[in-house]
């Protein structure tokens, strides 16, 4: 009699917190939320970024939550001297509350690439230690890691390293910033360290993102990538099971105690 009941209260319970996993899965913000960049760490041009496109508070929304407009040009991957050398080249965005590692891709890093018209740009990552989120300076201190593109083992150099020819690139390939289609999703899973290494992120802050190239474009100068967008897409990484449920399971444990001594006798 104990046996069996011990059974069927540990089938209970393990159906319960079975139960309380599926909830917080469900509360969780869904792909797509709006859960947008909004803290503007900086902006260092590359050569040749487009005139007209030099605002880069039109890639991140201060509320976060309200979709920014419009698109900041990135220049090319090497210094434009006439634009300030204080940083690393390319545009540095942040997320005030930090963005979970979740399942699957977590990261969307938009630009305005069409099909046969795209401009990679190259994604490192950070997570803010020393708090909950990205700060404006916040970054000096992180280690920033590359989001391993899928056609890493094929390419010349790392593209932290040498500007890479656009012969390498096509518009389907993962983890690069404006190309074409469903391509801009990202895992953080993919994070490298410099050495090519994975590495575990629970949780990133920052996002920094640089064009691969300094390539010419024909008749449309020269490929520049372009920042529409930073969205994290799996939540912040701070997802507290709401009190009710665990209010609701303390309830439910009581009450399964109190049936366990009636039904022993
Ligand atoms: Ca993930
Ligand atoms: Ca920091
Ligand atoms: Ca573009």
């Amino acid at each position: 009699m104990w046996g069996h009941n011990r059974v069927k209260i540990h089938t209970t319970l393990i159906g319960f917190f079975a139960g309380i996993l599926v909830m917080a899965f469900l509360l969780r913000p869904a792909h797509g939320a709006g859960l947008y960049a909004d803290v503007l760490c900086y902006y260092e041009q590359g050569l040749h970024a487009s005139t007209g496109y030099w605002t880069p508070e039109n890639a991140v929304s201060p509320d976060g939550a309200t979709k920014p407009s419009g698109v900041v040009s990135l220049g090319s991957w090497s210094d434009d001297p006439d634009h300030g050398q204080d940083y690393p080249v390319g545009l540095l965005v942040g997320f005030s509350a930090s963005i979970a590692n979740g399942t699957g891709a977590d990261l969307f890093v938009h630009g305005n690439a069409f099909s046969n018209w795209f401009e990679p740009g190259f994604v490192e990552v950070a997570r803010e230690t020393s708090g909950v989120g990205a700060t404006v300076d916040g970054w000096m201190d992180e280690t920033f890691f590359l989001i391993r593109p899928s056609n890493y083992d094929a390419l010349p150099n790392d593209p932290r390293q040498a500007p890479i020819s656009m012969s390498y690139m096509s518009e389907h390939e993962l983890g690069y910033a404006d190309v074409f289609g469903d391509s801009e999703y990202m895992d953080l899973d993919w994070a490298i360290d410099d050495a090519g290494t994975f590495v575990v992120l629970p949780d990133i802050a920052y996002v920094r993102i640089r064009t691969v190239t300094d390539d010419a474009a024909g008749v449309f100068g020269y490929y520049t990538t372009d920042v529409d967008y930073v969205e994290g897409l799996n939540g912040t990484s701070q997802v507290p099971i709401p009190a009710a449920v665990w209010l609701l399971g303390a309830g439910l444990l009581s009450v399964m105690g109190i049936r366990s001594k009636d039904g022993c006798g």
